[in-house]
C-alpha cells in the first residue's frame, strides 16, 4: 500500500536540496511550522522554562495604550508570522479602540484559520489574512492598507531572532521602507541573559522542543518521502556567545544513509554529525534601538520586562 504523500510548499525541495548539501548541513527554520509544528510550538509556548511568550503577552496588555498613542488614527495592523493570533488579540483587547484593518501573515495556513476565528470571536470584523512568507506577506498587507489609516507593523515574538544580523537589518529596512510617515513598527526580541536559562528554553525537560525540532524530519519524510529514521537523531542547543545566538541541531547518533526522492538529494551522516535547523539570535536593549535606526526608522520608545528579560520596541517614522 502507498502511503499518501502530504504536498509540500512549492519552493521546499529545491532548498533543501541546497541546504543539505552545505556544511554543515542546514535545514531552515521557517518549515518548522507546518500543522504539527505549529501546534508543538503552541505548547513550546506554554512551558514554564520558555518564557518569551508570557513576558511579551503582559507587555502587550500594560503597554497597549503607551504603545499606540503617539500613531495617527485609525490605527490598522498587520502581523508578520503571529501564528494563532494570541498576541494581536490582546493588544486589540487591550487598546480598547475600533481597528478598521487586522491583517495576518503567516507561513502557516492552519494557524492563520485559527488567528482569524480568535479575532472574529473577540469581535473584530475585517481580518485580511496572507498566506506567505515575511516579505510577499508584507508587500500584500502594504498592497491593502487603507489609504486613510495608520500602518503598525507587528514582528513579535522574537521572530527576528532566527535572523542573522545581516538578514535581520535588510528585513527591518525592507519594513521601514514600505512604510509611510505616521506609520510604526512593533518589534519584540528576546534578550541575552544567563546561558543555562537559555539552554533550558531550548532543551527543556519535557522535551516538547526536541519534537518540534525532529517533526521537521518527519515532515521531510510525509511530503518529500524521505527516509529518515527519527530515532536516529538528538536534539541539541548549544549557547554561541561570540554571535549571540542559540544554535538548534539534530545531532546523528550513528552512520546513516539518507535519501529524499522529491528532492532529488542522498547522502551519509557520520556518528555525531549535525544538522543546523534553527539559529535564535538574542540583543542587548541598546543594540535593538540601534538596528531600528541603522534600517531608517526616525526614533522609538522601549519597554523591558526586567524578569524574563524580554524587549518591545516601537520604531517610528517621522515625516
Ligand atoms: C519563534 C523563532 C521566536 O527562537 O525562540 C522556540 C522558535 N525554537 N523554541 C525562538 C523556537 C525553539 C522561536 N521563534
Amino acid at each position: 500500500m502507498r502511503k499518501e504523500r502530504l504536498t509540500a510548499p512549492p519552493e521546499f525541495a529545491e532548498e533543501l536540496a541546497e541546504t543539505l548539501r552545505r556544511q554543515p548541513r542546514q535545514i531552515p527554520s521557517k518549515y518548522l511550522y507546518d500543522e504539527l509544528g505549529s501546534a508543538l510550538f503552541e505548547a513550546i509556548c506554554r512551558l514554564p522554562w520558555y518564557r518569551i511568550t508570557r513576558a511579551e503577552a503582559s507587555m502587550l496588555v500594560r503597554h497597549a495604550r503607551d504603545i499606540l498613542r503617539p500613531l495617527r488614527r485609525p490605527v490598522t495592523l498587520a502581523e508578520l508570522g503571529g501564528g494563532s493570533g494570541e498576541k494581536i488579540a490582546l493588544l486589540i483587547g487591550a487598546a480598547a479602540e475600533p481597528f478598521p484593518l487586522i491583517q495576518l501573515i503567516d507561513i502557516s495556513a492552519a494557524a492563520l484559520e485559527m488567528a482569524r476565528y480568535r479575532l472574529q470571536a473577540i469581535g473584530v470584523r475585517d481580518v485580511m489574512t496572507h498566506h506567505l512568507a515575511y516579505e510577499q506577506g508584507l508587500m500584500r498587507a502594504v498592497e491593502q492598507r487603507p489609504p486613510d489609516a495608520s500602518l503598525v507593523v507587528l514582528f513579535l515574538g522574537s521572530n527576528i531572532g532566527n535572523f542573522t544580523p545581516e538578514a535581520a537589518r535588510d528585513l527591518l529596512t525592507r519594513i521601514r521602507q514600505s512604510l509611510r510617515p505616521g506609520d510604526a513598527l512593533l518589534l519584540g526580541t528576546d534578550l541575552v541573559k544567563p546561558e543555562r536559562e537559555l539552554l533550558l528554553a531550548y532543551d527543556d525537560p519535557l522535551k516538547v522542543t526536541a519534537a518540534f525540532n525532529r517533526n521537521l524530519l518527519r515532515r521531510i519524510n510525509d511530503e518529500l518521502g524521505g527516509n529518515f529514521d527519527l530515532d536516529g537523531f538528538s536534539h541539541r542547543a548549544t549557547w554561541n556567545a561570540a554571535a549571540r545566538r542559540v544554535e538548534v541541531f539534530l545531532v546523528s547518533a550513528r552512520w546513516q544513509h539518507v535519501a529524499i526522492p522529491d528532492a532529488d538529494i542522498e547522502f551519509e551522516l557520520e556518528a555525531g554529525e549535525r544538522i543546523w535547523t534553527e539559529s535564535s539570535h538574542k540583543y542587548e536593549p541598546d543594540q535593538v534601538m540601534a538596528e531600528g535606526l541603522a534600517a531608517g526608522f526616525t526614533g522609538g520608545e522601549q519597554w523591558v520586562e526586567q524578569g524574563a528579560q524580554f524587549a518591545l520596541t516601537r520604531f517610528d517614522v517621522d515625516d
